[in-house]
């Protein structure tokens, strides 16, 4: 049984930290309280900022010891609550910005190792210093920490091609629920002795240790680059396209995002400087880049051949290469700015579904066919990691409906869309975990066998449930 920390625990917790390491004014406090989407609100006593894994392992067995709730907190860049306390006050605050230290990068490695608060900006560029690329993209790589992007499996703009966080992954530092230091810290390519068990701390949401360091893979960096806005009929020929471009251009397609008109219109309208970017409004486009280590390679030409060939085929209608930097960051500021622009019009009904990549068109057309059905008014705002197979099938609120009473809809829209994906053998939450935010979900669509062993992992690594409480399971 959790219990609320008295003032003689937070002096104790306080001490480990020393006087800069923990924050507990209500204004100090309250930045770590509220989530990115503002779904919730929590309450806490204390705030700690650890500097070190040591500090982190003395707070844990503390904490352990005492049974006191500890929410581990990154970047707050979350879709689904994880790294707020909640209402109770009970639990404290685990703040990880101050271990932000790049440990090493090993350019003959491929290898990089950096600790859990170095935000994911940060790591790029130290990879990038070395004539590397750590490849993981997001919209919030300037604020999100590599820590928050590992224990929830973060997606993003380049998985087509170098997979999701968990991928990127060769060895984990992680502080278990009672305060032991499991040392996973190693570069190795090939190390098959027995679990995986930095696996298990990836994708946990901090529910079953907090990762404080990790190695990560890198990659040759790219130097040539090619990007496209590409208009297409339908979906079905945007997952033709991707094929296609795929084999004309050798596997180098790194990101390949569709955009639905409204994705333009909403950009153009509300974000400073977007343009649309070609002379006809179509009903679907898609953001296409291809990239290469090799500065040789003629990626444009790859491009416009692979695009002409699209045309004929009809798989295409029109498109627009950019010529220079500045034209590709303008193409790219569409694909980004859409979730900003999307809250102009209002509350938003997200569905962050993934489906087979083939299954895409099939899954678009039942979707849309039940909304305009069931919710003719909302506008539906469907884009996303196309060659992830991952949708964010997001409805706009209504014009003349309040928020409250398109929100009170969200339980019986989100299960109808769930639905279809999963008869499909899809997922309810491709990219953006599981949070506070979907923990009905995963019971609802995971099979009993799944939440068994789910459990039985909660259960071996956190007996007293201090890590996370409430979070991917049921406290
Ligand atoms: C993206 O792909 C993010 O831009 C946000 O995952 C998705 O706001 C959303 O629904
Ligand atoms: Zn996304």
């Amino acid at each position: 049984m959790l219990r609320s920390p008295p003032a003689a625990d937070l002096t104790a917790l306080k001490s480990i930290v020393g006087p800069a390491g923990s924050l507990e004014s209500a204004g100090d406090v309250e930045p770590y309280l509220v989530d990115f989407r503002k779904l919730y609100h929590g309450k806490s006593p204390l705030v700690l900022l650890p500097s070190s894994t040591q500090q982190v392992s003395k707070i844990l067995a503390y904490c352990n010891e005492q049974g006191i709730g500890v929410v581990p907190h990154a970047g707050n860049t979350s879709y689904c609550g994880g790294p707020v306390p909640d209402e109770s006050g009970t639990q404290v605050v685990l703040a990880m910005r101050r271990l932000n230290k790049v440990r090493s990068v090993e350019p003959l490695n491929y290898s990089m190792t950096v600790e859990a608060g170095v935000v994911l900006a940060a790591v790029q560029e130290a990879a990038e210093r070395a004539d590397r690329l750590f490849p993981l993209s997001l919209g919030s790589e300037g604020s999100c920490q590599i820590g928050g992007n590992l224990s929830t499996n973060a997606g993003g703009t380049a998985v087509l091609r170098y997979g999701m966080a968990r991928e990127l992954v060769l060895g984990l530092e992680v502080v278990l629920a009672d305060g032991r230091v499991l040392d996973s810290l190693r570069t190795l390519r090939k190390d098959n002795t027995g679990y995986d068990l930095k696996a298990l701390f990836l994708g946990s949401e901090g529910t079953l240790g907090v990762i404080t360091a990790a190695c990560l893979k890198l990659f040759p960096k790219p130097v040539a680059f090619a990007t496209a806005m590409v208009a297409v009929p339908d979906v079905t020929a945007a997952v033709a396209l991707l094929a296609s471009l795929r084999a004309a251009s050798g596997d180098r397609v790194t990101t390949f995002e569709l955009i639905p008109r409204i994705g333009i219109e909403l950009t153009t309208r509300h974000i400073a400087g977007v343009t649309d970017p070609l002379d006809k409004a179509y009903a679907w486009y898609v953001l296409a880049e291809l990239t290469s280590a090799r500065a040789a390679d003629d990626l444009n030409g790859t491009l416009e051949s692979a695009l002409a060939g699209a045309m004929d085929q009809g798989q295409a209608l029109d498109a627009v290469i950019a010529t220079s930097l500045a034209q590709r960051d303008a193409l790219w500021r569409i694909r980004e700015t859409i979730p900003e622009a999307q809250t102009h019009h209002g509350a938003s009904i997200k569905h962050d579904v993934s489906v087979p990549v083939a299954a895409l068109p099939e899954f678009v057309a039942k979707a849309s066919a039940w909304v305009a059905k069931n919710v003719p008014d909302a506008r539906l705002v469907a884009y996303g990691h196309v060659g992830d197979g991952n949708l964010h099938f997001n409805l706009s609120q209504p014009a003349g409906v309040t928020a409250e009473s398109f929100m009170a809809r969200r339980a019986e829209i989100q299960r109808a869309i769930y639905d279809i994906a999963l008869a499909m053998r899809g997922s309810f939450s491709a990219e953006h975990g599981i949070g506070r935010y979907k923990v009905d979900e995963l019971e609802h669509y995971r099979s009993a066998v799944e939440l068994d062993v789910m459990r039985a992992m909660k259960h071996a690594l956190d007996p007293k449930g201090i890590l996370n409480p409430g979070k991917v399971l049921r406290g």
